[in-house]
């Protein structure tokens, strides 16, 4: 069996685990660093290895807009072509298709970029990650943008049920692929249960879960989570998609999620915010910065934390901004990797709860 479950706590959904791929083991929960071009903004693989990533997240749309199907036939995968020796787990492109200027048709997305683009259709995205190689392919779906109505929440569901059939019809497994159902059904719960019902009638080795931190409340999103984690069967694995604030990540962990990824360490990192134990603080903005000589946080064992300084950093974001981002970039991916890795740790000692309770409680996000 490749997926064993470690770790439960008495009394909840919490879970440790190990994924065994055809490449590594992954320790679950875990968070995936995402690289949507085959690259984590301006971080090489081997830094990613040393702060203990053991997945990366890509885009299997974006990379058939470039480098495209043609050149990367000519390398073995993904994984040779942007040099990672570990697990990959490709998006099909059905979160692009969420802004509204893109029009979707039974037969796939017609995406209008600056670019012209032929109709994605399920099958696309099943080839493309074919030729890449990912060890985790996902499904083309329909994700719908919150708020929104049941009648059109319902359709998307419906049509990402469809296309989950034609995505499985036209999946031929290279060694070690394994291909993810993806529940939809926004905030809906008699959505997402139909929607996991007909899934599970497909069939599917393990389920993604999508449809959320797309514009609904903290409120909804915590119900949807925690009702769509109930639906799903305890011994597949469990992806929730895009999450990467530490409250929402240790939220989805508490709700029984074991792999999540996100580009918010990065996005942050470019917009000045870190992420420290205490909630997160802005170095670029804030002038009590300037002769701070302390890490970005005095807990964490990064690279960065290791050996700069609040006021280095500070005036790199004045000055120097690319080092900046690559900075702040390693401290919030390192911190993302670690918060996981620590929460994993408390499943398996028995004390998640007190850790959760304790992070939540020192985590504010005023500055
Ligand atoms: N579908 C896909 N990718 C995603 C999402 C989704 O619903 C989300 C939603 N949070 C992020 N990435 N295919
Ligand atoms: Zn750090």
């Amino acid at each position: 069996m490749q997926f064993t479950i470690t770790a439960e706590s008495q009394g909840s959904r919490v879970r440790a685990a190990e994924f065994q791929t055809s490449r590594n083991v992954l320790h679950t929960p875990c968070f995936m660093p995402v690289g949507t071009h085959g690259a984590v903004n301006g971080i090489t693989p081997q830094i990613l290895l040393d702060m203990g990533a053991e997945i990366l997240v890509s885009n299997a749309f974006r990379l058939s807009e470039h480098p495209g199907k043609a050149i990367l036939s000519k390398f073995e995968n993904l994984h040779e072509f942007m040099a990672w020796p570990y697990t990959i787990l490709t998006d099909s492109g059905g979160f692009q298709s969420r802004l509204r200027e893109h029009a979707i048709t039974e037969k796939g997305i017609q995406f209008y970029d600056e670019k012209a683009h032929e109709i994605w259709t399920p099958e696309d995205a099943i080839d493309m990650q074919s030729v890449l190689g990912s060890d985790f392919v996902m499904p083309l779906d329909i994700c719908a943008d919150l708020p929104t109505t049941y009648p059109i929440a319902r359709e998307a569901m419906e049509r990402t049920l469809r296309w989950a059939v034609r995505c499985k019809k036209a999946f031929k497994a290279r060694p070690g692929q394994i291909l993810f159902g993806i529940v939809q059904g926004a905030v809906y719960p008699d959505l997402r249960q139909q929607c996991v019902d007909a899934l599970e009638q497909i069939g599917f080795p393990a389920y993604a879960i999508g449809g959320l931190n797309v514009g609904e409340t903290p409120q909804e999103y915590l119900a949807t989570l925690t009702t769509t984690t109930a639906l799903l069967p305890r011994e597949k694995l469990r992806y929730i998609m895009g999450v990467g604030r530490p409250e929402a990540m240790l939220e989805a962990v508490n709700a029984g999620v074991d792999i999540m990824d996100s580009i918010i360490p990065t996005k942050y990192a470019r917009e000045k915010t870190l992420f420290t134990y205490r909630g997160t603080i802005n170095l670029g903005k804030n002038r009590k910065y300037r002769k701070d000589k302390y890490p970005i946080d005095p807990n964490c064992d990064c690279y960065t934390c290791r050996h700069v300084s609040r006021a280095y950093l500070h005036h790199l974001y004045q000055t120097t901004t690319t080092t900046a981002h690559v900075y702040a970039a390693i401290h919030n991916i390192h911190f993302c990797v670690r918060l996981l890795q620590n929460a994993r740790k408390a499943i398996v000692e028995q004390r998640f709860e007190q850790f959760y309770a304790e992070f939540m409680n020192n985590y504010t996000n005023d500055d």
